[in-house]
């Protein structure tokens, strides 16, 4: 991360100090060939281990910090030139783990880059874990754990949105609606704790809750509860909608699923049976990822081929958010089209009459009475380019406009932090039903600290040693 990302010392982090005593390294850039490749280092020895194999064409060592510094790398026993590079110096705190950082830009190349990391790890680096560059951050109080994770989530983003919902976790706008909160929490404990000790002042006789903070509570059960719903709504944002195509065969679902995806991914033939296994593919819908899995076509008595893509199709068909079902009005329906109503059951679907620039031989009425459907079906053709814009148009109206109400300024917590969140909202509910009641003082504080820590384990205090090694697993070595 470069220094426009550098965030200052955050003087309300809690969390504990605990910077590296050893040094790791790793190669920070994808495999392969390309302009520039990364060796990153970062610990207590990253400088000195810097000074065995770098050769700066001006100046020399101490390498200033925060400046970008040209020479060679040369192996310390042979002294042959390895790559011409640029090496940066990052001194701590003012780096991306808080620890003295260095990166060597060099030519990226497979045999450059294992070169270069061998040379770093034999003159006494480690060789880093994934995400152990963040973890460091983390550790050393630099980022809260939502952010840890937005970055995981910024380098995994394919779409504009999710990677806006990740930039604002990244500036830290969970942390900042985490920590209103616990000011609020910490208010209403110290009133709370205020009353009872008035209350032992008037020897055992025990109050009721002033309105305004049984009021303050109510605040803040809503907010918590419009974070947990907004983790809901937003869900698709965050992950992408899945889509699945499905109907019987020759209906045309590969011949949409190329279409929209603007490329030829799947065979398309006149024959009924073509596609025999599940075919995955993405394209962006109002800035969202869409995944669509284009299926074979359902029908009974196939081979045993085709029995298996069916079995598959099946499955795709569950793991959908929404099933898009095409049939095909150039032929009568039959009991092909019966026999995928029935497989769709009760999921989410849209009946699409493909091939309407043939001749009809199934209105839409007759398609709302035989399978009853909860809206009309939507009449097109894949050949037809005005058609499948009508179509993207009113899968985004159907789908996407509830996600992105007021998107601008939504959080939407991942599935950790929506946990915690609901956690907290069941401790303060708790707490507010002691509350209604009289005499309950120590028992609403606890429940008020119960709530407390959830949010805290929302940036990653308290939480314990698992946790944080499969957060940070997911990242690629070298972050
Ligand atoms: N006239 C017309 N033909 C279409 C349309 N869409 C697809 N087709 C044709 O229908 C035939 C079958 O199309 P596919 O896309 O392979 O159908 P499928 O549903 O994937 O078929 P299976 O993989 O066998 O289940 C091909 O000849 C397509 O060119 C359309 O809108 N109008
Ligand atoms: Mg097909």
């Amino acid at each position: 991360m470069r220094g426009e990302l550098f965030l200052p010392l955050n003087p309300f982090c809690t969390m504990d100090i605990s910077f590296s005593q050893d040094t790791i390294g790793a190669i920070a850039t994808p495999p392969g060939e390309g302009g520039i490749g990364i060796v990153r280092l970062s610990g207590p020895r990253a400088h000195s281990i810097c000074e065995t194999l770098f050769h700066p064409r001006y100046g020399s060592f101490p390498l200033p910090s925060h400046r970008l510094h040209y020479g060679w790398i040369k192996d310390p026993r042979t002294r042959a030139t390895v790559d011409e590079v640029l090496v940066s110096h990052m001194a701590a705190p003012r780096s991306y783990t808080r620890e003295d950082m260095v990166e060597i830009n060099c030519h990226s190349g497979y045999a450059v880059l294992q070169r270069i990391l061998e040379l770093v790890l034999n003159a006494g680096a480690r060789l880093a874990e994934p995400g152990e560059f963040t973890r460091r951050a983390f550790l050393n109080g630099r980022i809260d754990l939502s952010q840890a994770e937005a970055i995981a989530e910024i380098i995994g983003s394919r779409c504009e949105k999710g990677l806006e919902l990740a930039g604002r976790h990244l500036e830290g706008a969970l942390r900042e609606k985490v920590h209103r909160w616990q000011d609020s929490l910490l208010q209403l404990e110290a009133e709370t704790e205020a009353a009872l000790d008035f209350s032992d002042d008037l020897h055992g006789e025990s109050l009721e809750a002033a309105p305004q903070q049984r009021a303050l509570l109510e605040e803040l059960l809503a907010s918590v509860e419009e974070a947990v719903q907004e983790g809901e709504r937003g869900r698709v944002l965050r992950e992408g909608l899945t889509l699945a195509l499905v109907g019987k065969p020759n209906a045309g679902k590969s011949s949409l699923l190329n279409a929209l995806v603007g490329r030829d991914r799947a065979i398309v033939t006149p024959f009924p049976g073509t596609t025999r296994d599940v075919i995955e593919d993405s394209f962006l819908l109002s800035g969202v990822q869409v995944r669509i899995l284009d299926t074979a076509g359902i029908r009974g008595g196939p081979d045993a081929i085709e029995s298996l893509g069916i079995e598959r199709t099946l499955a795709s068909l569950q793991q959908a958010d929404v099933v898009l079902w095409l049939l095909d009005q150039s032929r009568p329906l039959d009991e092909q089209d019966d026999l995928v109503h029935q497989s769709i059951g009760h999921k989410a679907h849209r009946i699409l009459l493909n091939k309407r620039d043939l001749h009809s031989r199934v209105t839409p009425q007759e398609v709302m009475d035989r399978y009853h459907p909860s809206s009309p079906p939507l009449p097109l053709s894949t050949f037809h380019p005005h058609d499948l814009e009508r179509l993207r148009n009113s899968l985004a109206r159907e789908f996407l406009q509830t996600p992105l109400e007021g998107f601008e300024s939504m959080i939407v917590p991942n599935l950790r932090q929506k946990q915690c969140l609901k956690e907290a909202h069941q401790a303060l509910k708790g707490a507010a039903r002691l509350m209604d009641r009289k005499g309950f003082g120590e028992l609403i504080i606890v429940e008020l600290e119960k709530a407390r820590k959830k949010l805290d384990e929302i940036l990653g205090k308290g939480e314990d040693e698992d946790v944080l090694d499969r957060i940070f697993s997911q990242f690629c070595i070298g972050k």
